[in-house]
């Protein structure tokens, strides 16, 4: 199964090509972190960036919290990305139908299949959600993670919706990559959809609206995931980002190695 091989043997197979470019870098930077930037200027969200940037093997964003956004932004990310080899996954969460999505990620002020490699939709429209995402950012080489289960408190993200959220990725390997979700998912002995996770954290267990936080170790080593998100751990109040990205990639590299040598 998946969560006994490498990154890099995962990487070397996978049939999505996005997912096989993450797995790559994932293996080559040694780092499963993924920052979760939720700042609101310009200036925290490069600064930030750069400086947590060489432990990230992805940068995710919410493009639309940001109050200064401008074109300048997305270059200065771009070049960031370039410069600390992380890809870059706005965090969208699509939830319209087909043709409304198209628009919402193709077009408007944000552009964001322009940019970011990855985003996310939710399954509640139904599948054609992925085609119309799917018609923009195929040919761009982007990929899509559905969300399988949420983090939050009370989430409505299990049962018969959560499997019919994965039939429907299952159907749609070309273009979905992975899941958000708490646990792994892969089933059958040639399915490798990444499991990416939020809700981390080392010190605390929630932040009093909902979000509820597991350790790296518990997330990577006893639910099979593949990348932990990290936000307020990393750049949380009197934080020093650059010590918690260090610590954080520590973390999950460790228990990534843990996992594949049991
Ligand atoms: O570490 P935090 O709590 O500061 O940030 C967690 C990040 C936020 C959320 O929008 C996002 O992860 N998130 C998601 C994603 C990534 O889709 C799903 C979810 O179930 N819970 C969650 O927190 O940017």
């Amino acid at each position: 199964p998946t969560n006994k091989m490498t990154y890099g043997e995962r990487a070397a197979k996978h049939p999505n090509a996005c997912a096989s470019r993450l797995l790559s870098l994932m293996e080559r930077k040694k780092t499963n972190l993924s920052l979760a930037l939720d700042v609101t200027t310009k200036k925290e969200m490069l600064d930030i960036a750069d400086k947590v940037g060489p432990y990230l093997c992805l940068l995710k964003t919410h493009i639309d919290i940001v109050d200064d956004f401008d074109q300048d932004l997305i270059e200065q990310l771009l070049v960031l990305a370039k410069k600390h080899d992380f890809m870059i996954f706005e965090d969208r969460k699509f939830a319209d139908i087909g043709n409304t999505v198209k628009h919402q990620y193709g077009n408007g002020i944000y552009r964001i299949a322009s940019w970011s490699d990855i985003t996310n939709a939710h399954g509640v429209p139904g599948e054609g959600i992925i085609t119309g995402l799917k018609e923009v950012g195929l040919p761009l080489g982007r990929g899509l993670l559905l969300l399988a289960e949420m983090s939050s408190k009370g989430a409505l993200t299990y049962g018969e919706y959560t499997t019919q959220t994965i039939e429907m990725a299952r159907r749609n390997q070309d273009f979905v990559m992975g899941f958000i979700t708490q646990r792994c998912i892969n089933e059958h002995p040639d399915e490798d959809f990444i499991a990416m996770t939020p809700g981390v954290g080392l010190d605390v267990t929630g932040d009093g609206l909902g979000q509820q936080y597991r350790t790296p170790r518990q997330v990577i080593v006893e639910n099979g995931c593949d990348l932990i998100i990290v936000g307020r751990g990393i750049y949380g109040k009197g934080r020093d980002v650059q010590a918690e990205g260090r610590r954080y990639q520590e973390a999950g590299w460790s228990a990534y190695e843990e996992r594949i040598s049991q």
